[in-house]
């Protein structure tokens, strides 16, 4: 029986078949899992109809497995409100939800973060870190909540888990990373500030820190620039893979995590922990 078996939740944030929520939701529905999806909404129908088909290609994979595919404007309070709405309807209570949400413009990313735009930056929050917070408010009614005794020292059923997706140079300077740095900064702070707010209800929040990994996200992000560094640098000497990371996020989504809120796992092959190049310095002692 997979870890998933009985357990249902909404996943936020598969661009296409090479997106991390993807290989998350792939992990959770082959442990047995019932997914809700969303693809990115546009004004522009034509545009609005390819988000759709490229998510649609993925999860017709697990027709069983799929309950819906409904559009998501992560900066719009209403769009919000109807995902959730959604998953009310179709589910009930939900065990689990991704945020795997981000979103720079290139003109933004390009440039020194000092000249990020006004306009720009906002947007930017907005959509990558600010999203968490409007997304668990939303969703604060249908999250399952945890049943403990009295005395507050057992758990006798398990509470919903949140997870949102970040990365390194929220914490650490991470050149060419710049504007989306920033946000995943915030996004961490925002999940630990959720994380108090929910765990009341011993509802779980967290944030999985992966190493770069080619995407649509990714390659705006400039990751391809960042591989050969993880390559050399990191204490596995290789780059992580989609698989690895869906595995961790399936992991912290599910009840095995069951102590663990608040808090940033990294997948990244121990990069974040080197304090040196490491091997790296190899390649100029020679
Ligand atoms: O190396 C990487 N790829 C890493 C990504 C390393 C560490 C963290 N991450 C993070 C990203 O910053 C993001 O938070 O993982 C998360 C998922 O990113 P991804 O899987 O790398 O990229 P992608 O497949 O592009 O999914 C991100 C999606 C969007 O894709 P596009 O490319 O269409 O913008 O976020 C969604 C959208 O589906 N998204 C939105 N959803 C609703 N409303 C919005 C929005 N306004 N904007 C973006």
């Amino acid at each position: 029986m997979g870890i998933f078996e009985g357990k249902k939740g909404l996943i936020l944030g598969v661009a296409n078949d090479r997106s991390i929520a993807w290989y998350i939701a792939k992990f959770i529905m082959d442990q047995g899992g019932v997914c809700g999806f969303t693809h990115l909404a546009d004004a522009d129908e034509a545009k609005q109809k390819k988000n759709r088909h490229r998510v649609e290609k993925c999860v017709e994979q697990y027709p069983e497995q799929t309950k819906f595919l409904v559009p998501l404007d992560a900066q719009s309070d209403q769009s919000i409100a109807e995902v959730m709405a959604t998953a009310k309807k179709e589910f009930g209570e939900i065990d689990f939800l991704l945020h795997s949400i981000a979103f720079a413009k290139l003109d933004d990313l390009k440039v020194d973060s000092i000249a990020t735009s006004r306009d720009g930056f906002k947007l930017a929050m907005d959509i990558s870190a600010y999203s968490l917070l409007a997304v668990c408010n939303a969703a604060k009614d249908i999250l399952k909540k945890a049943k403990v005794d009295d005395k507050r020292e057992e758990v006798l059923e398990a509470g919903a888990s949140v997870l949102t997706l970040t990365y390194y140079g929220g914490e650490r300077i991470v050149p060419g990373y710049n504007v989306m740095g920033i946000c995943k900064a915030a996004l961490e702070s925002c999940m630990k500030y959720a994380a108090y707010d929910l765990g009341i209800d011993g509802i779980r929040v967290n944030a999985l820190s992966a190493g770069p990994l080619k995407t649509l996200a990714g390659s705006a992000a400039g990751v391809g620039e960042f591989q050969p560094v993880y390559k050399q640098m990191a204490p596995l000497q290789r780059i992580v893979t989609h698989e690895e990371v869906g595995r961790t996020g399936g992991f912290l989504l599910s009840t095995m995590s069951d102590g663990i809120t608040a808090e940033t796992v990294h997948v990244d092959g121990g990069y974040s922990e080197m304090g040196t190049p490491g091997r790296l310095l190899d390649k100029y002692r020679a």
